[in-house]
């Protein structure tokens, strides 16, 4: 049995070998990144059963994602190839330590990926988890991916009510929106969600709410769970009972953020499969955050279950 179906666009990375502008750096470093397939690698470390679904090019680097990705563990069976688009890929410096400012460079308009839709798609191997876990860059693709998201949330959930829990990262990537105002769709995905993730920030830049955690929750009462993370500042879940659990996040010096949305989602999830309760599931997305925040890459080594275990065990003097 599968615990958790990612469906999204994965990409071979290229990270800056040292800081710089994009334009000085000589030489990169490849990995692997896709915010989807960075939550199925790090919950296949925590020891789930995960599967990706998705399309690449039949070229080397989608050969490089596919075996990449299952060497995490992950299930890549539902994975499709396309012959006619190449398997998008991107570039980035290193940043600024103190603003995370850093430029990326995408090649990806016209990719394998951004050609999925409805229909091309293996419904039944989507739906095949006891979670289905989104987020708001497949619909930025294009608009067969906007509509392949929709009907993976609002309309899912209405012709399968038995169907996965449906999981939903905002994950809103400006640079890839044509138009600021189009990330306003992210809220009307979201709403059709069982679970959504969404930093305090995000909910700023892409619809203009400024009165934080609650404010956001009020403009997005439908998923049972709410989760707005707060950066160093902890994380708030809203439960469907209207509970807020408020977690701190452990103190980590910062080697690079990307990644640690979807390592925070990983880790809450893996804590509600494994039936932990929120203030729990909030620690092991803290956990497996700071794992990814403390290294280079879009994907760093998680800690372990066992270890992941005794460190959320910890009393509270120790967080915070
Ligand atoms: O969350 C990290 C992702 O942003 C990164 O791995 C690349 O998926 C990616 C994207 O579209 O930016």
């Amino acid at each position: 049995a599968v615990d958790v179906v990612t469906v999204g666009e994965s990409m071979v990375t290229f990270a800056p070998s040292v800081p710089g502008r994009l334009a000085d750096v000589p030489s990169f470093h490849r990995g692997i990144g896709g915010a989807e397939s960075n939550v199925a690698c790090v919950l296949a470390a925590a020891g789930h059963a995960v599967r990706w679904v998705s399309r690449v090019g039949a070229d080397g680097f989608g050969d490089h994602l596919v075996e990449a990705i299952g060497a995490y563990g992950v299930d890549t069976s539902a994975v499709r190839r396309d012959p006619a688009r190449p398997t998008g890929i991107y570039f980035r410096t290193a940043g600024d330590r103190a603003t995370d400012a850093h430029e990326v460079a995408y090649y990806r308009a016209g990719s394998a990926a951004s050609a999925m839709t409805t229909e091309n798609m293996d419904l039944a191997a989507i739906r095949s988890g006891r979670v289905l876990h989104l987020s708001g860059i497949t619909p930025a693709l294009s608009a067969g991916c906007l509509g392949l998201t929709a009907d993976l949330t609002a309309r899912t959930r209405a012709a399968h009510p038995l169907g996965p829990l449906v999981s939903f990262d905002v994950n809103h990537r400006p640079g890839l929106w044509p138009r600021p105002d189009d990330a306003r769709v992210l809220l009307d995905l979201a709403r059709g969600a069982d679970l959504v993730f969404v930093g305090e920030d995000e909910a700023e830049d892409a619809w203009g709410i400024t009165g934080g955690p609650d404010a956001i929750r009020a403009a997005l009462p439908e998923p049972a769970t709410l989760v707005v993370k707060r950066g160093a500042d902890g994380a708030i879940a809203y439960d469907e009972h209207g509970a807020r659990h408020t977690e701190p996040a452990p103190r980590v010096d910062v080697v690079a953020a990307v990644g640690a949305g979807d390592a925070f989602a990983a880790g809450y999830l893996s804590g509600v499969l494994r039936g932990l309760p929120v203030r729990a599931r909030l620690r092991h997305g803290h956990l497996m955050a700071a794992a990814a925040l403390t290294a280079p890459g879009d994907l760093a080594a998680p800690p372990g279950r066992a270890h992941a275990d005794r460190l959320a065990d910890l009393d509270d003097t120790a967080w915070g």
